[in-house]
């Protein structure tokens, strides 16, 4: 209780540069108010964070873990699962995609260090897109970008290891690691493990990403003022 709760304005920009409207929602442990702030929005950003407790797939949390914030954990898995079901447009960020992933009843890798083969902890500044990704054809990823791999951020030390049931791997990177999730079954379900927010106002691949979780929400409410 008392607790600050912090957002970068990065993920503020990169949805007011879409036009849309942007809005926080606050974390709070009353689930009854979960539902009220969803049906205020017309599409949900899922932004990136610490690591979920592994508890939501079914572990126990490694000793890598890192520190978890149950009521954050508790009313964002509430978000993502209301999202996949009821086909809110949906962009989870790092951290955010992990959730979708978890939602739909996937895994994680707790820890990169003794996997990763390339640098997802990146040692360079965040606006800086240090390694590949290598994009599914056919996927959703690729009708945005149209390209078949491009350059990302890498800010992670956990990634998806077993996506979720319906919940389809669209990019990973070049040591196999998952970098981008999907749900085909949904009009716009998109996970990421990078960090567009960071890239946005000059790459088009990220900047494309916000654009068209905008698109979606106008498409569900025919609206000229989104909200997410
Ligand atoms: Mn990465």
């Amino acid at each position: 209780m008392g607790y600050e709760q912090r957002l970068s304005t990065a993920y503020v920009q990169a949805v007011v540069q879409t036009g849309a409207v942007p809005l926080l929602l606050p974390i709070c442990a009353n689930p009854s108010l979960w539902r009220q702030m969803l049906a205020g929005v017309d599409a949900l950003l899922l932004s990136g964070g610490g690591d979920p407790d592994a508890v939501w797939y079914g572990q126990e949390a490694e000793p890598a873990q890192g520190y978890v914030q149950p009521a954050r954990d508790s009313m964002e898995m509430y978000l993502a699962r209301y999202a996949l079901r009821h086909k809110i447009p949906v962009l989870g960020i790092c951290r955010g995609a992990q959730l979708l992933a978890i939602a739909a009843g996937g895994t994680l890798w707790q820890d990169l260090t003794k996997v990763q083969r390339i640098q997802h902890e990146q040692r360079a500044p965040r606006m800086y897109a240090i390694h590949q990704v290598y994009v599914k054809p056919g996927s959703l990823l690729y009708r945005l970008t149209r390209k078949k791999k491009f350059r990302v951020n890498s800010l992670h030390h956990q990634a998806i290891r077993k996506p979720g049931t319906g919940c389809k791997v669209s990019a990973v990177a070049a040591d196999g690691i998952i970098e981008a999730v999907e749900f085909p079954s949904h009009p716009f379900a998109l996970g990421v493990q990078w960090h567009p927010e960071w890239l946005c106002r000059h790459d088009r691949t990220a900047a494309v990403l916000f654009t068209a979780l905008r698109k979606a929400a106008s498409e569900k409410n025919n609206k000229s003022a989104d909200k997410i």
